[in-house]
């Protein structure tokens, strides 16, 4: 697919997109997720690529879903068209995806970058939930992830005020896993990625799945999954090459099996 709105490359194992709408601070149209998606698809059915990278440009990562393009909208088109249902795909992958955020992580760009796994962000980074300026709210799981990020009373203060959130701030309450100089992200958020791609890649995604388990299920429930996936992880070839180059002093060399 020729991509008009996202740049897609491959840099050894890591798959990376760079969301490309400058004139529109990358401003979320139906036409970028309907790209991201394909890109993110492609990626989870290349078995070469072990993580993925969504990055923006650095005054934006994305300043939300597109206003221009929402402004118009009517109820009954949008049910009836399903408008932005595409939403929800990235959330659904299975290799783990990291967001790379420069600049503005606003609205929908915010509720992107939380429905990846790890996002790094730049020194230059600020995030909001403004869409009650709009007069809208969150409607992409920003008011039901941010609170599980940051807990209710800041998720309250951001969504109910529209105000902006800093780095330093943002890394401090949990939303981010990591700030680094902005000539440093792309750089700091590739070598994550390479290195999770490094490992063996059915337990990182039997890892993701359970960490992700921890967000939609009771504390027993969730050990017990743990439970039965580490056990799981006897079975294969990549568990006994781990630990036998962990004994013998060397590096381990995983095949995915
Ligand atoms: N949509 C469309 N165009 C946008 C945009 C946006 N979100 N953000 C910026 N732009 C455009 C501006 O209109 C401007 O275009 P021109 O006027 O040059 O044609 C260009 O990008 C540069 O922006 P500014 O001139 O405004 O740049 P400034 O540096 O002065 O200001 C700003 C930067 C980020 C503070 C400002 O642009 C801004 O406030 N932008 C809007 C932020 C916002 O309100 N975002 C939330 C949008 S609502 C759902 C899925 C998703 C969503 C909801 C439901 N479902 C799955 C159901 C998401 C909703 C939202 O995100």
């Amino acid at each position: 697919m020729a991509y008009k709105n996202i740049i897609v490359e491959i840099r050894g194992k890591v798959g990376l997109v760079t969301l490309n709408r400058p004139q529109a601070l990358n401003a979320l149209n139906e036409a970028l997720v309907a790209e991201l998606n394909e890109a993110l698809s492609d990626f989870e059915s290349t078995p070469e690529i072990g993580c993925t990278v969504i990055a923006g440009a650095e005054k934006a990562f994305a300043a939300g879903a597109d206003v221009k393009e929402m402004a118009q909208k009517g109820y009954i088109e949008s049910y009836l068209g399903k408008f932005l249902d595409g939403w929800t795909r990235i959330a659904e992958t299975r290799k783990p995806v990291i967001a790379a955020v420069s600049g503005f992580c606003l609205g929908g760009g915010l509720e992107l970058a939380m429905m990846c796994d790890i996002i790094i962000a730049s020194e230059t980074a600020r995030f909001a939930l403004p869409e009650i300026t709009l007069g809208i709210m969150p409607g992409a799981g920003g008011t039901q992830r941010l609170p599980r990020f940051i807990g209710k009373a800041k998720a309250m203060d951001m969504i109910l005020t529209g105000r902006m959130m800093d780095a330093t701030e943002a890394e401090r309450c949990g939303l981010v896993a990591r700030v680094v100089a902005p000539e440093r992200l792309l750089e700091e958020s590739l070598a994550a990625a390479a290195k999770i791609a490094s490992y063996s890649q059915p337990i990182v995604m039997m890892a993701k799945e359970t960490v992700n388990r921890a967000q939609e299920t009771a504390l027993s429930e969730g050990t017990r999954f743990e439970r039965r996936l580490f056990l799981s992880m006897f079975a294969t070839d990549d568990q006994k090459e781990g630990m036998k180059a962990f004994i013998e002093k060397r590096k381990p060399s995983f095949r995915g099996r």
